[in-house]
């Protein structure tokens, strides 16, 4: 039995170490709050993400990362639409061109005729959006690797991000090359079999299963290449730069 003494002390010692303890996270919270932040969300946080990113670079990537594929069947009939920004202006393919920076400064311009002759990829994985729901969808286009060699693009190919924008420049992605040049990686133009509807990003968009669903950047207007990261719409507002799966 302890003697009222000693529970007097426990009950102290209990009470000093719950007030240090609170003390503590009070202070971190505080310093969490007030230090600066870092594109939109706290240090502490960013770098956590960062973190995460180099683990999943360094752990996943070396193994030829791919995700998981479906037969056509499993596929959703009228996959869920999300997301429309810079996609207000009705497009038309007759004036519309994906142009394409290279890194001398020229920009080729290209038809959705000119990408549909290039050899055709199909690809069924699990879609996922990081609102939470996911879905097995059917795309097919054109492999982004296919289309680097088509075009000749070797030094591009040497930069490690590829940027993406709308015609409009209202939505734009930045994705790192490693996740680019990956088999399932595709310019796509077909939905289901069919032309891309246009709010699912016709005429191209890009489809890169490695990645959650903000990175399938819809309605391509423009291509870039750069060594530092490129804008990216969600980053900007707080999310992952690399959202990989
Ligand atoms: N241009 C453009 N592309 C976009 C978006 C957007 O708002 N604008 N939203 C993204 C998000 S958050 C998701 S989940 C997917 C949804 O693609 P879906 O409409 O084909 O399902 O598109 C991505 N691409
Ligand atoms: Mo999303």
């Amino acid at each position: 039995m302890a003697t009222p003494g000693q529970i007097r002390r426990r009950t102290i010692i209990s009470f000093s170490v719950f007030f240090f303890l609170m003390a503590a996270a009070c202070l971190a919270w505080y310093f969490i709050q007030h230090q600066s932040t870092n594109n939109g969300i706290p240090t502490t946080f960013r770098s956590v993400l960062d973190a995460n990113e180099r683990i999943t670079r360094g752990t996943i990537f070396s193994s030829n990362h791919a995700a998981k594929t479906y037969p056509v069947s499993k596929a959703a009939e009228a996959p869920r639409v999300n997301g429309g920004i810079g996609l207000d202006e009705p497009i038309d393919t007759a004036t519309w061109r994906l142009k394409v920076v290279k890194a001398n400064g020229d920009t080729l311009q290209l038809t959705l005729a000119d990408i549909q002759a290039l050899p055709k990829t199909d690809v069924v994985f699990n879609f996922k959006c990081i609102e939470g729901w996911n879905q097995i969808t059917y795309w097919s286009g054109v492999r982004f690797t296919d289309f680097l060699q088509h075009y000749q693009l070797n030094r591009e190919t040497g930069f490690g991000y590829v940027g993406l924008q709308t015609p409009d420049k209202q939505y734009y992605v930045g994705i790192d090359m490693a996740s680019m040049r990956l088999d399932q990686t595709i310019l796509c133009f077909a939905m289901n079999g069919k032309p891309l509807p246009q709010n699912q990003g016709y005429p191209l968009r890009l489809i890169i299963p490695v990645k959650y669903g903000i990175k399938h950047l819809k309605r391509i207007g423009t291509m870039f290449f750069s060594n530092t990261r490129p804008p990216d719409y969600w980053y900007e507002r707080g999310y992952d730069y690399y959202s990989g799966l």
